[in-house]
């Protein structure tokens, strides 16, 4: 194991197809080519056993009342806390697409208590930067119509996105607002220009839990 500096914990956050996954990917590998050790992860992780109950329940197979399958999706990121502080101490930056706050924002969006919302995600690993894309549903749908999905519906994601704002809006100093209509190479310099110095403070510091 690498002794020293550790990586960064970097999170995207948004409502679906605001584009969270073509730019942690891009990222991912911008990092990479700059000779950064990279791990690239998202959730929910549907490959385990609790991933494979949430992937049920995504794709209508399934039906969970919505504190179930809130607590579900926290659970699938706390069976991950070992392997995400592993590598981050080993000195691997981690960029994961989607994370607490996607849970937050999700349930709250169907009415869930928002404070009841965030407690089981108590714990967990702190972000060093959260990557928020923020998303026009209007210009979102013109891309294209949305896919299967269980929350894949213009009216459930107008929630999630004034959940998300909400998380915003009492962020901590490490969210960064992009706007997700910008062009992909815009989004790219934007966040490339953040990344350099979210690794540096990274390094400096010890890791914190939510
Ligand atoms: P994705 O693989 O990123 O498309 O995510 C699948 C769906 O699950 C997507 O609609 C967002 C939703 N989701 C992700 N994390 C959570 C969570 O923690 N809680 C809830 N309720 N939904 C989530
Ligand atoms: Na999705
Ligand atoms: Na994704």
């Amino acid at each position: 194991m690498h002794v020293g500096k550790r990586g960064a914990f970097i999170v995207f956050e948004g409502c679906d197809r605001s584009g969270k996954t073509t730019q942690s990917r891009h990222l991912s590998s911008v990092l990479t080519s700059k000779g950064v050790d990279i791990k690239q992860i998202n959730f929910p992780d549907r490959t385990t056993t609790i991933g494979g109950m949430i992937n049920a329940y995504l794709t209508n197979t399934q039906d969970l009342k919505d504190e179930v399958i809130h607590l579900l999706f926290s659970a699938n990121r706390w069976e991950c806390v070992d392997s995400i502080k592993k590598d981050l101490l080993a000195g691997t930056t981690v960029i994961c697409d989607r994370y607490s706050y996607s849970g937050a924002a999700y349930s709250a969006a169907k009415g869930v208590d928002f404070d009841w919302c965030c407690a089981p995600d108590r714990g967990l690993l702190e972000p060093d930067a959260v990557f928020y894309l923020k998303a026009n549903l209007d210009e979102l749908t013109s891309r294209g119509s949305y896919g299967e999905e269980r929350y894949e519906k213009l009216d459930f994601q107008r929630k999630v996105g004034e959940q998300f704002d909400r998380l915003y809006a009492q962020r901590s100093s490490y969210w960064h607002l992009l706007d997700a209509s910008k062009s992909l190479q815009e989004l790219q310099d934007q966040i490339a220009a953040v990344a350099d110095g979210v690794l540096q403070q990274a390094a400096e510091q010890p890791l914190s839990t939510i």
